[in-house]
């Protein structure tokens, strides 16, 4: 019997696990991008879970309670950390990605380290709605990045990629790289290759690679304006009613928001996010006549 809350049967043996995770998710990008390079992406099932509503609960059920995402459910039980999970796919289909002598694992290991400062300085940057804080901010920013750049330098001065190839450390970077699109936009932010020529290099490449293709500049950037107004994981700024995260309408269709986040927030009508009524004739409006209608 299936459980009326749950989409799958307690307890039914799994062909594939299944990866649950919110719109745009960086983390759950890693392992997209793992799978890309094995050419086994379809041995995993992406599920979106809607980041505005309260978790379901089958999958505070899976997590015992955590809300944080990705969550992946396997047939022996769930696991979570985007790393962990990197980690087990990698181990568990086609030929590892991982370097397999140990000293280089030891070394790939050391750089994934450094990825979670770099991460919670760029959004912490990105999210903050304090003028005057901009200089400290970007500061802590910067050192992340002065890490990454010496330790490169030190292990892999001559290379493009940490080893001969796009790698573990690259399939966990380049999703925040990408994200970080949002500090070029409502920041101003951009890595002076004078002072970062290793990690310039670096990151260039691994934007460049073709298996880590799943996003884009401009969807980052409109898709993360509620985080650049302070508010994340679809938390909706005041006077708002949709989401920036929201799929529809979709972030084709709408403007490129504002840059000056540090001025008054834009409204559902300016971003594109104002839903055609129900009622109206299926015809897309355009943004112009949205805002005329309001
Ligand atoms: N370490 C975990 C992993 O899997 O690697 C991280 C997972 C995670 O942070 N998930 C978030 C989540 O589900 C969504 S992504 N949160 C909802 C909840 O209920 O817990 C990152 C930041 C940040 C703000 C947002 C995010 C982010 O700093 O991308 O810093 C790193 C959240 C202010």
């Amino acid at each position: 019997m299936q459980h009326p809350t749950m989409p799958f049967e307690v307890g039914e043996p799994l062909s594939r696990p299944t990866l649950y995770h919110i719109p745009v998710c960086p983390f759950s990008q890693r392992l997209e991008i793992l799978l890309e390079l094995k050419g086994l992406r379809h041995t995993v099932d992406f599920k979106v879970v809607d980041i505005t509503r309260p978790r379901p609960a089958y999958i505070l059920a899976l997590t015992g309670g955590a809300t944080a995402l990705p969550v992946m459910r396997t047939s022996r039980g769930a696991l979570r950390e985007s790393l962990v999970l990197l980690d087990y796919l990698d181990a568990t289909r086609g030929r590892p990605i991982a370097r397999q002598d140990p000293y280089q694992r030891a070394v790939e290991t050391m750089l994934l380290g450094l990825v979670d400062a770099l991460t919670a300085a760029g959004y912490r940057l990105v999210m903050n709605q304090d003028a005057s804080r901009r200089g400290e901010l970007t500061e802590t920013l910067l050192e992340a990045y002065r890490a990454i750049e010496a330790f490169l330098a030190a292990h892999s001065p001559d290379g493009t990629f940490l080893f001969d190839r796009f790698g573990l450390a690259e399939c966990a970077y380049t999703p925040i790289f990408q994200r970080f699109w949002f500090l070029d936009y409502y920041e101003g932010f951009a890595l002076r290759q004078e002072e970062f020529p290793r990690v310039s290099r670096w990151r260039d490449a691994c934007l460049a690679h073709p298996a880590a293709q799943q996003v884009g500049y401009e969807e980052i950037v409109k898709v993360y304006y509620d985080y650049a107004r302070g508010y994340g994981n679809g938390a909706l700024p005041p006077g708002r009613t949709v989401s920036s995260f929201a799929f529809d309408p979709p972030w084709q269709e709408r403007p490129m928001p504002p840059r000056d986040k540090y001025r008054d927030g834009a409204d559902d009508a300016e971003l594109g996010l104002c839903r055609p009524r129900a009622e109206a004739v299926p015809v897309r409006v355009s943004p112009a006549g949205r805002r005329a209608s309001r």
